[in-house]
């Protein structure tokens, strides 16, 4: 039997068989849980049913997260369906792609600030309001994607870094919120993996060699590393754990020096 044996997951944030959010879906149904997912926009639908045949869910439901409408449908739909949740995956990030390009102090603005704010770090707060009564007789755990650009400088990432700070001490505020209820609250930062939000960005390239280089791992991460690592969080083997920010990212976070030409 699985770590994650008759537990229920809403997974949230599946677009491509490269999304994060699929590598921690194939992590969790091989531990034996059971999964709900959502899709974005009515063009995902199809592709995202057709991922839930593979994890046998029959909770496939829509969800634009910028609206409270559609996160209290979800919900009450998982309340009727199941009666109670035992996981919520919130991989989940956006910020318009002029945002995502030139010098940051330039390339920012009022709404673009807003909307990365809202969608990327919000959104995970929204949830939580809803996931809280479903999770409170036996307890339950949230996570969350984010980034090392939320602490410390990365070229280009500009206002997604400010949206990724202020998720990271979402997590925190809300490990402490909803720990009383026995509800775990972390956020897994991923090294760059190339996904569909990935795909659009300047030299992404470039930084995947990069960061391989700088390593301590000498490579990049992969979204069935990031699966296990969600999984694990996710599990009762994780159950002392709330608040934390877990770096899987072959240890590059922990580097300073760029590796010197001979390296
Ligand atoms: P992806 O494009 O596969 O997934 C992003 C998801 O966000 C998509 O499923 C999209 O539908 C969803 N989304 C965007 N706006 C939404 C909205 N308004 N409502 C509902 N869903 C919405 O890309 P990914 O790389 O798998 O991204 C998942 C998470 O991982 C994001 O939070 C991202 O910031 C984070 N992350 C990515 C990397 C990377 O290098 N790819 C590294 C670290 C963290
Ligand atoms: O969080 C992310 C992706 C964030 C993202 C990407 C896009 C591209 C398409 C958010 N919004 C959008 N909006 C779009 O229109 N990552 C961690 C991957 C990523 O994105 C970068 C990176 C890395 C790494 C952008 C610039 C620099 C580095």
């Amino acid at each position: 039997m699985g770590f994650l044996a008759g537990k229920k997951v809403l997974i949230i944030g599946v677009a491509s068989k490269l999304s994060i959010a699929t590598g921690i879906a194939d992590a969790m149904h091989r531990e034996g849980a059971e999964i709900a997912l959502t899709y974005q926009t009515e063009k995902l639908k199809k592709r995202v049913v057709d991922f839930g045949k593979k994890w046998n869910s029959q909770l496939i439901l829509p969800l634009d997260v910028s609206d409270d409408a559609q996160i209290e449908a979800v919900f009450e739909e998982i309340s009727k369906q199941w009666g109670s949740i035992d996981i919520v995956v919130h991989s989940v990030g956006y910020a318009p792609a002029h945002e995502l390009e030139g010098d940051y102090v330039d390339a920012t603005t009022r709404e673009g600030f807003a909307i990365a704010h809202d969608i990327s770090a919000y959104s995970f707060v929204a949830l939580a309001k809803y996931a809280r009564p479903l999770m409170k007789e036996k307890g339950g755990s949230l996570l969350t994607l984010t980034y090392l650009g939320a602490q410390q400088v990365v070229p280009n990432y500009n206002v997604m870094g400010l949206a990724k700070a202020s998720l990271e001490a979402n997590v925190r505020y809300m490990a402490n919120s909803l720990g009383a209820d026995g509800i775990r609250v972390n956020a897994i930062s991923a090294g760059p993996i190339r996904t569909l939000a990935a795909s659009g960005v300047k030299n992404f390239r470039k930084m995947l060699n990069e960061t391989a280089k700088q390593a301590p791992l000498k490579r990049n991460v992969t979204i069935e590393e990031v699966g296990n690592a969600a999984a694990f969080m996710c599990s009762d083997l994780a159950s002392g754990i709330s608040g934390e920010i877990l770096f899987v990212d072959g240890g590059f976070n922990t580097t300073a020096m760029h590796p010197l030409d001979d390296a």
